[in-house]
């Protein structure tokens, strides 16, 4: 069996629940031709690379990320750090002829991610975006029964994703509110986990209207650190500008003719991780809500006048990524399960030589629809989107 070897750089949140993937995927697939090995994590200091080497299970620690990249033992470079470190590391990572997964957005700017997606089709190694969401089970049989036609054409997509973490003006100034950081606000932190969703199941956006709000000019000052989510609470600390949108509200039209409306705010009091997709065709609709993840409910037009509702499908071993689970539907499927399937993706592609979506180019064609939306935001206008023409990799419609 081949052994991969991976380093991640970054031990917060998003390198915990790598990290516990690492350890899942041979629990849940196997047998295997891979078996992930924890190599080394690199974390801002010694002490907190050490400790997050004990906890997560990697064998070394650094505070050099640099030495992960130049490790000849290291297969994989996961990058699970604040936007703005992406576009260095994974460049410098693909360049050395690792195999790179990222967590989004790509990148804090459009010419970044254009650099990120460059170094990718430079390189012949296997490259993906952390866009987990698309993983769940419901939400891949959502695109089962679109590619199968059982909703018919699509006419329009409802797509939602609303926290309250920071609705509290007191809840500290993370890096996730400085643009130099993070890039955008909603907009690239949640929103485009909603834009690949929709790319996912209806297909590319071409056209966009949006317009963004920051309620919560300041913030009490945080310097360095993970983002403690709202956790925390730091209403003593001098105040710094916010810079970055607390909500985005968009309509989009897509390439193939539906039309949709996508909206995220981290301002919404009782919504925590409210990711909805509400999806009518002429034949039915499809409707998700990841606060009940398990759960796919459907509705369709052939089921009669006196009849024609929502069910629900509760997802499981009979669903798309569901098999390698659990035995029994509704058990529970977790955000944990849906780290577990993308890195068992991930991993497979490496073992095989093939490639995974979702890619770079995704990632990119991701960052235009953001950039879109922040320009829209700004001028009021409808703005088309620039389309990735994965073939030639060049920009249609600029
Ligand atoms: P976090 O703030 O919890 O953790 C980031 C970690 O990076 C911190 O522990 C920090 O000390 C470390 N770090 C900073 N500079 C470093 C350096 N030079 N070398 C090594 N480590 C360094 O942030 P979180 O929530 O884990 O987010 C990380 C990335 O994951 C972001 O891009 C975010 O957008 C993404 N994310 C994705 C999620 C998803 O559902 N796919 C969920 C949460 C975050
Ligand atoms: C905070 O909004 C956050 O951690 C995002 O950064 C993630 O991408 C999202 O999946 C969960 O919420």
């Amino acid at each position: 069996m081949k052994e991969i070897t991976v380093g991640l750089i970054g031990g917060g949140f998003m390198g915990k629940a790598h990290s516990l993937a690492y350890s899942g995927v041979p629990m849940f697939f196997w047998p295997s031709e891979f078996l992930p090995v924890k190599r080394t994590i690199a974390e801002a200091t010694p002490e907190l690379a050490a400790d997050a080497a004990t906890r997560f299970g990697f064998t070394g620690s650094t505070s050099d990320w640099r030495s992960i990249v130049d490790d000849p033992e290291i297969d994989v470079v996961d990058i699970a750090t604040p936007n703005n470190l992406h576009p260095e590391m994974a460049i410098a990572a693909l360049a050395a002829g690792k195999h790179v997964i990222c967590e989004k957005p790509l990148a804090h700017t459009l010419d970044d991610a254009a650099r990120m997606y460059a170094a990718s089709r430079e390189s012949g190694s296997v490259n993906m975006v952390a866009f987990n969401y698309r993983r769940t089970p419901a939400v891949a049989l959502a695109k089962k029964y679109i590619e199968e036609g059982a909703i018919g054409e699509i006419l329009n997509l409802r797509g939602t994703y609303l926290q309250d973490w920071s609705a509290d003006p007191d809840s500290p100034l993370s890096w996730r509110f400085k643009k130099s950081v993070a890039g955008s606000g909603a907009v690239g932190d949640i929103l485009s986990h909603v834009i690949d969703l929709a790319h996912y199941l209806v297909g590319s956006i071409s056209d966009v209207t949006a317009l963004t709000k920051t309620y919560i000019a300041e913030r009490p000052a945080q310097s360095g650190g993970s983002d403690s989510l709202g956790a925390s609470r730091n209403a003593g600390a001098a105040k710094e500008a916010v810079d970055v949108d607390d909500e985005v509200l968009t309509m989009v039209k897509f390439a193939n003719g539906a039309v949709g409306s996508l909206e995220a705010t981290r301002n919404a009091w009782g919504r925590n991780n409210f990711i909805t997709l509400e999806i009518h065709g002429t034949e039915g609709s499809i409707y998700f809500n990841y606060e009940n993840r398990d759960e796919l409910q459907v509705c369709f037009r052939s089921d009669g006048d006196d009849r024609r509702g929502f069910r629900t499908v509760y997802t499981g071993p009979n669903h798309p990524n569901g098999s390698a689970l659990w035995p029994i539907p509704a058990l529970g499927i977790g955000y944990g399960e849906t780290k577990i399937i993308e890195a068992h993706d991930f991993f497979t592609a490496i073992a095989e030589g093939g490639s995974v979506r979702p890619d770079f180019g995704d990632g990119y064609q991701v960052a235009l629809v953001e950039d879109a939306i922040l320009r829209s935001a700004e001028t009021g206008a409808w703005t088309p989107v620039p389309q990735l023409d994965r073939a030639s990799g060049t920009l249609q419609g600029e």
